[in-house]
């Protein structure tokens, strides 16, 4: 690829850009000549992920270079005082004495699958190897974390099975807890586009959302249920004698435990629990019985939850007990963010290591100490996030440094969070003044975006994209990596981070992967975009398959269904709107067409936000009408100890049911989303249950006529 090629920076489908600077503009880039929001950017048609195709987000993104980035490190004992701008020299010497004095359990890391493979490689190594803690998170915690522990638990190991071509003669799409019209727009068109008259489009979400206006049929289910759901698919399956004998006899094992759960949830039973008719099941059912290949996209409807494991697990046991993996169809679980799979693959959650390796395993560690030359990586997972936090609040974890994500809006149960944030000496690698972790933090250190810096990124599909440098970053910035290498190598660690540029990095760690699924080893630059693993993972070359878990065998779950803050038994008998009171409701949260996340970005790109609403809440209208709610009035969301404001828009979504958008930074609205959303967690994945709270809704004020 040219070198005027790059990854979109935002979503996880990974498109390749290309921009408009030629050989001779590309000479000039560094010498002030090319003015970075002036730089046009167009798909690139030679891009696997994306033939060309691209969205707005992606269009847009030189408007977000050079709007209100911080240009200088910044520096304030107590976040009571202004900032002082400080030189490079003075931040890394007040960082280096605090880490010193430090031991390595009161220092922790939250990091981004939006950071290059390299800037996670050595901040993780950092962490680790040189300071010996696991004390580090992305997050990805709150994102894929469930899909990574579901794909280990059945495949033995993570890493989506299928790709981007089987898009192509699949003829049933189910789209799970996924909004990918609005999320992943570049995917759904390119679905849209390759579609025969025959090719059906399912959605399941309690919103009506692009996806599903877009789609066939939409299955509107009550949220939280989806382990129901498909669960009672599995019992109609069986019931039909629609299952796959041969396929499970061959390559799977445990599925009579997984059928024993299914049995609970007969489509009688399952219908009142989700709040869907039974003959949407039955729908469900007869396209994995009959459907040539099918693909099941899923995102954060699944992952968000306290049953997420196990949302992801019925999922992938309808596809291993209909035998639809591989040529018959795949679950392909969504990434979020452009290189949460790069992330993964360094392993820079609380438990990974370099090439899909773990801390707790003597075998792997003990590969990787060798290889760094570093002894003495803890053989125990470091506490995630959220447990962070409350370690922060008991003053056992001093100093937090965050890099590329805005916990403060971000984060479930902000309250809690923003104290913590006060009480904790908070180091941020940011690229905007405008990111509202900035308002808790001690020491910024400004930091160049993609792409301002070069770096890999791996996309959803396990496609490795080299992103070359296109843009001039604001003077006195830094990439990521260079930051935390220049730390190390104050701390006398200059044998193990020689890297004199970024080049190095890859090079070491590609190394790494020598052997492993993720095996990049023999990878060159200039041979990206280019996909780890065989087109289907796990296939073998006689046609069979071949699994990563202990026996060689997928492995069925059993999949029980656990709700927060609903009673089982109760919901069984009379359904959700049996049990919420009139002004009660589920309030569930996600993703807009074209803002992306704490809005750092897309907030900045004019003709995104002109078209943005006030911060809203959609309502069904005959709930809003129970209510006394109009349009456009203002209503408050409580969960009894917080509440939200937000703009009524009554619409197409399930009765008992509101959603609204997560990301809203405080200059949007002074009443985040997530002061309402609870910190529970996945027993699994530990990954929280984002996307699921009883709250209640009241009319705060008319809307003002003569103000619209
Ligand atoms: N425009 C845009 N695109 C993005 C992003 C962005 O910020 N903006 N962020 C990127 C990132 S990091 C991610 S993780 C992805 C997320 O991509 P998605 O997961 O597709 O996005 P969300 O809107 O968060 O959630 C998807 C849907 O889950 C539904 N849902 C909520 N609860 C449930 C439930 O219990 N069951 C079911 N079946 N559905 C439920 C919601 O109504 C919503 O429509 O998007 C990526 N792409
Ligand atoms: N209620 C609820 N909460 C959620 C979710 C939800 O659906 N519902 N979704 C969750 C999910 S899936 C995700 S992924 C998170 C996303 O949450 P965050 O990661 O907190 O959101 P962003 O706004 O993307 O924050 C990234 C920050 O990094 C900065 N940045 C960008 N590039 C770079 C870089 O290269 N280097 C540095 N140092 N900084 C950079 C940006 O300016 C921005 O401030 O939110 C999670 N929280
Ligand atoms: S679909 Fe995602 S990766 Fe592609 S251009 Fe849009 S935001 Fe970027
Ligand atoms: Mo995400």
């Amino acid at each position: 690829m040219g070198k005027n090629s790059f990854q979109c920076p935002y979503c996880g489908v990974g498109c390749g850009l290309i921009t408009n600077l030629g050989e001779e503009k590309y000479k000039n880039l560094f010498k002030d000549e090319v003015i970075p929001s002036q730089i046009k950017v167009r798909g690139n048609p030679d891009h696997p992920a994306n033939r060309g195709l691209v969205c707005l987000k992606g269009v847009t993104l030189p408007q977000t270079f050079d709007k209100n980035r911080l240009t200088t490190p910044l520096y304030r004992e107590s976040i009571n005082e202004p900032f002082k701008e400080i030189s490079w020299k003075e931040a890394y010497q007040i960082l280096v004495e605090k880490l010193k004095k430090l031991l390595p359990e009161e220092i922790y890391f939250y990091i981004s699958g939006q950071l290059t493979t390299e800037d996670s490689y050595v901040i993780n190594k950092f962490a680790k190897g040189f300071l010996k803690t696991n004390n580090i998170d992305a997050n990805s915690r709150l994102c894929m974390a469930s899909a990574v522990v579901a794909y280990k638990m059945a495949f033995g190991s993570d890493g989506p099975p299928c790709c981007y071509e089987d898009l192509e003669d699949a003829d049933v799409f189910l789209f799970i807890g996924s909004n990918a019209a609005e999320a992943h727009p570049v995917l759904f068109n390119r679905i849209q586009r390759t579609r025969k008259p025959d090719t059906v489009v399912v959605t399941v979400d309690p919103y009506y959302n692009d996806t599903a206006k877009k789609s066939d049929v939409h299955i509107k289910i009550n949220a939280g249920t989806d382990t129901v759901l498909l669960n009672s698919v599995l019992y109609l399956l069986h019931q039909w004698g629609r299952i796959d004998k041969n396929f499970i006899e061959r390559y799977t094992e445990n599925f009579n435990q997984a059928l024993e759960e299914a049995k609970k949830y007969p489509p009688e039973v399952a219908s009142k629990i989700c709040g869907i008719p039974k003959r949407d099941i039955e729908l469900l059912a007869y396209l994995f019985a009959n459907a040539k290949k099918l693909i099941s996209f899923w995102a954060m409807g699944l992952n968000q939850s306290v049953n997420a494991v196990m949302k992801n697990l019925a999922l992938i046991n309808l596809h291993l007990a209909t035998g639809r993996l591989g040529d018959r169809g795949c679950p392909f679980s969504l990434t979020g963010q452009p290189n949460a799979m790069g992330g993964r693959e360094v392993g820079y959650l609380t438990n990974g290591l370099p090439g899909y390796r773990d801390v707790r395993n003597e075998e792997e560690r003990k590969e990787v100490e060798q290889y760094w030359g570093l002894e003495g990586i803890k053989p125990t997972p470091g506490p995630v996030i959220t447990e962070a936090i409350d370690l922060i609040l008991e003053g056992k974890i001093k100093l937090l440094w965050v890099v590329a994500t805005n916990p403060a809006i971000t984060l479930p149960n902000l309250k809690k969070v923003w104290k913590a944030l006060e009480k904790v000496f908070l180091v941020v690698n940011e690229a905007y003044a405008d990111s509202d972790t900035l308002k808790f933090a001690n020491l910024v250190f400004p930091a160049q975006i993609v792409p301002e810096k070069e770096g890999i990124m791996t996309a959803t599909d396990r496609t490795l994209t080299y992103i070359h440098q296109n843009a001039q970053p604001p003077k006195n910035t830094k990439p990521d990596w260079l930051i935390f290498t220049e730390v190390a190598n104050l701390m006398g660690g200059e044998k193990y981070f020689p890297y004199k540029e970024r080049k190095d990095i890859f090079e070491e760690y590609k190394k790494l992967t020598k052997g492993r699924l993720c095996d990049i080893s023999t990878f060159e630059e200039k041979d990206l975009p280019k996909r780890w693993g065989a087109k289907h993972l796990y296939k073998t070359p006689e046609g069979g398959f071949k699994f990563k878990t202990p026996g060689g065998k997928a492995k069925f779950h059993p999949t029980p269904f656990e709700i927060a803050e609903i009673d089982k038994e109760q919901l069984k008998e009379k359904g959700l709107e049996g049990i919420l009171q009139k002004d009660e409701f589920i309030l569930i949260n996600g993703r807009i067409k074209n803002q992306w996340h704490t809005m750092t970005k897309t907030g900045k790109v004019d003709s995104l936000l002109k078209q943005e609403l006030p911060p809203f809440v959609i309502i069904h209208p005959k709930d809003a009408f129970e209510l006394g709610i109009e349009e456009m009035d203002i209503v408050k969301i409580s969960d009894g100890e917080n509440e939200i404001y937000r703009v009524a828009l009554l619409r197409n979504i399930k009765r008992k049911h509101i959603f609204t958008y997560f990301g809203y930074p405080l200059w949007y609205t002074e009443t985040p989303t997530n002061l309402v959303v609870a910190d529970r967690v996945d027993p699994y994945s530990k990954e929280p249950d984002l996307k699921f709270r009883r709250v209640r809704l009241s009319l705060h004020k008319k809307a003002d006529l003569a103000e619209l």
